[in-house]
């Protein structure tokens, strides 16, 4: 990849002990050196070998890139999320961005990261200079995002990417927490069936700030027009107070004729150059931070806890206890929380 347009504005800053491989890969980071992306993104998926407070202090050590659009893209599988990626992507290149893809492999759960795959379904972005595509391993938490995901954004944001898109596969819990961490919310859906048979979860479509019903050629392509004129009904009245956009926008689109694709386009150009929309971001992403915090510490108080030998030797005898009828739940619980109470002093 060429390094040297991107993002000339992002400042410089050196860590101290460049022996450590978390200095050294922030170090190139910064430097705009995109061959250390793979290993850094690597180093923050991987929580158990992760030095938490290193790589705290050098994530928080990262310049914020306010300029930049993270969207999340989201649908049932086989929806078209890639093949869309691919052409809006290349759009968006063409007018002098570049993109980042973190792609949450649906399949990788089973083969442990199938790479080649999200890589051929959009065959443009692959070959082309300003786009990285990363396959992200797919664990079960929260259908895929995991706290790291948004660190891997942040990272991308500093190797000078413009728009970060997360593309995960529509498994219940994944939209929604795809939409936490990101500025922008794409809903694809197929031509045809409601929610219920596509499986999508009440609540994700009142989510969406774009709503894409795809494969709209061919034999689908009057279906496609139905049901998105369906979903213009059934969201006349839906709020959009807590988004970005002034309205959610439905549309029809094809990945075979290409068309939705530019208006998709237009709609990212005018928000980049729009003051209202930049601000009503910024303020977005201190909110989502502030509810990751809460999550985050509510984690940690858990994992704190439960580490705790003398806990889970108690927990573990109130657990027998109730499934020997030896105790119910409620003196087992009353048990429970005195402990924590003299254990921990709280
Ligand atoms: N007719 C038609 N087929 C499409 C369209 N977009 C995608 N497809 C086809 O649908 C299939 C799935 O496309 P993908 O882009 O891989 O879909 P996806 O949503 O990324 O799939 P997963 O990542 O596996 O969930 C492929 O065979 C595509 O060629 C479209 O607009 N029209
Ligand atoms: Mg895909």
């Amino acid at each position: 990849m060429n390094t040297e347009n991107i993002n000339k504005n992002i400042g410089l800053k050196k860590f101290s002990n460049p022996d450590s491989q978390i200095d050294v890969l922030f170090e190139r980071l910064i430097s705009r050196d995109l061959s250390c992306l793979p290993q850094l993104l690597t180093l923050v998926e991987n929580k158990t070998t992760r030095d938490n407070s290193k790589l705290n202090n050098a994530l928080a050590s990262l310049p914020i890139n306010e300029k930049s659009l993270r969207i999340a893209i989201s649908g049932p599988p086989g929806v078209g999320k890639s093949s869309l990626i691919d052409l809006f992507g290349m759009n968006l290149i063409q007018n002098d961005l570049k993109i980042a893809v973190l792609a949450i492999d649906p399949s990788s759960e089973i083969t442990q990261g199938s790479i080649l795959g999200d890589k051929t379904r959009m065959p443009n972005l692959s070959k082309s200079v300003n786009a990285f595509i990363r396959p992200s391993p797919n664990n079960l938490e929260n259908g895929g995002i995991r706290n790291s995901t948004y660190d891997s954004i942040r990272i991308c944001e500093v190797a000078g990417f413009d728009i970060i898109i997360i593309e995960t596969v529509g498994v219940g819990q994944s939209e929604i927490a795809a939409a936490q961490i990101t500025d922008l919310f794409f809903l694809m859906i197929p031509p045809g069936a409601g929610d219920e048979l596509q499986g999508i979860k009440k609540g994700i479509v009142e989510m969406a700030d774009f709503i894409i019903v795809n494969k709209a050629d061919g034999d689908t392509e009057n279906l496609a027009s139905k049901t998105a004129s369906d979903y213009k009904n059934a969201l006349h009245y839906a709020s959009i107070s807590d988004k970005l956009s002034a309205k959610v926008e439905i549309l029809t689109a094809s990945t075979l004729n290409g068309s939705g694709i530019d208006f998709l386009t237009a709609k990212i150009l005018e928000f980049r150059k729009e003051k209202t929309f930049q601000d009503k971001k910024l303020i977005k992403r201190h909110t989502q931070e502030s509810k990751r915090f809460v999550n985050q510490t509510n984690e940690l108080i858990l994992n704190k806890v439960t580490q705790k030998i003398e806990f889970q030797e108690k927990f573990q005898l109130l657990r027998n206890s109730i499934i020997n009828s030896n105790k119910n739940i409620y003196t087992a619980m009353n048990e429970i929380s005195t402990f924590l109470t003299q254990y921990f002093n709280i």
